[in-house]
């Protein structure tokens, strides 16, 4: 438990990460009541392929909305960057009959995105479905649909657990717009594995920092894990102004592990689906000498034995429902690793909670 007068203690960043298996549950139920769900519900079944599009963090929130997609329900799916489809409309392929496009936008005030949004709309005149945590926003006004998850909006500039409970709507809608409930809730499931484990990873990651210091951070994920993989290096990038870099697990082999060293600080995302193949770059990895974190469902005596840090969730949920969890320890990460460097994640550096164009 950190000292009175911490930093930590009164950090309204931490409070928002350590919120979220609640909140999971609050934005899933209040999802059942929005109408707007419901009529994007109704109109999923008509698309033929999706467009996510966001900034920033919620970029990454689009690579990783748009591969669950395709995995729930078949779709083809992509994500590009707002600036992406204001600066090369023909890449995106807007023609692609019934394309929907999906806008990401915590604040629904970020530039890129409503100009991307009235691109699709105004210009391309396809349906648009925004997703924000905000009641009333400019997103809204640009799009078709909007959902609000207002109750999961945070003070921090950092996204959270606006990234993980927008990323779980765009989830249920894939999933509910495939297959009906066999009952069991998997985001109950999520929520309550995480909750009993949240505040453990945050005090062993607490004194993990304490113990280490790192040069550079490297993440590693492979298919729809990458995407998390990049919103983590973010992560740690804003709130401890490290050096951080996404690598798709098996490709770190092709050049970049030259950087491994003991100051290294690898985090593997394992894969249900790659994991065989993905441990073995972990071993090799900590026989170069590398500081080895590993995020997994359930992991195997090898690994374990292998890791110096490991989280497992242990939940019985579709591969895809754990995204959103998987990034949890990271952001601690980031947040611990700032508060050790001297910053304020809640006050990062050089950044703003919106980016606002002239
Ligand atoms: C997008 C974003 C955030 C980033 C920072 C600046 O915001 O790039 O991802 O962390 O807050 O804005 P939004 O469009 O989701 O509100």
């Amino acid at each position: 438990m950190p000292a009175s007068g911490s930093p930590v203690r009164s950090s309204h960043t931490l409070a928002e990460i350590l919120s979220q298996p609640e909140k999971w549950r609050l934005s899933q139920q209040a999802l059942l009541h929005h109408a707007a769900f419901q009529s994007a519900l109704a109109q999923a079944a008509g698309r033929g392929e999706w467009l996510f599009v966001g900034c920033g963090t919620s970029f990454y929130l689009a690579e990783a909305a748009a591969a669950s997609w395709t995995l729930l329900t078949g779709q083809r799916a992509r994500a590009v960057p707002a600036s992406e489809l204001l600066l090369f409309p023909r890449l995106a392929l807007l023609r692609t009959p019934h394309l929907q496009g999906v806008i990401i936008s915590r604040s629904g005030r970020t530039s890129e995105a409503l100009r991307a949004a009235e691109l699709l709309s105004r210009e391309h005149h396809l349906p648009t479905l925004g997703i924000t945590c905000v009641e009333d926003s400019e997103l809204a006004k640009a799009c078709d649909l909007i959902i609000s998850l207002c109750e999961v909006d945070e003070k921090s500039m950092v996204m959270t657990r606006s990234f993980t409970s927008m990323l779980l709507a765009l989830v249920h809608l894939a999933a509910a717009s495939v297959v009906t409930g066999d009952g069991s809730s998997p985001f109950e499931k999520i929520a309550a594995a995480l909750s009993s484990r949240i505040e453990g990873w945050n005090d062993h990651i607490e004194s993990f920092v304490a113990k280490h210091s790192f040069e550079d951070y490297i993440y590693l994920a492979q298919g729809p894990f990458f995407p998390i993989a990049r919103e983590a290096a973010l992560k740690v990038t804003e709130m401890s102004c490290s050096y951080a870099q996404p690598y798709h697990t098996l490709e770190f082999r092709h050049g970049p592990k030259s950087v491994v060293a003991p100051q290294t600080c690898l985090t593997f995302f394992l894969s249900e689906s790659g994991m065989p193949a993905e441990s073995e770059v972990l071993l090799e990895m900590k026989e170069l000498g590398g500081t080895i974190i590993a995020v997994c469902n359930r992991a195997s005596d090898s690994l374990r034995r292998s890791c110096d840090l490991l989280f497992e969730l242990q939940a019985d949920v579709p591969e895809v429902m754990l995204l959103a969890p998987f990034v949890v320890p990271t952001q601690l990460l980031g947040f611990h690793t700032g508060i050790k460097k001297g910053f304020n994640p809640d006050e990062p550096k050089n950044l703003g909670r919106v980016v606002i164009l002239d």
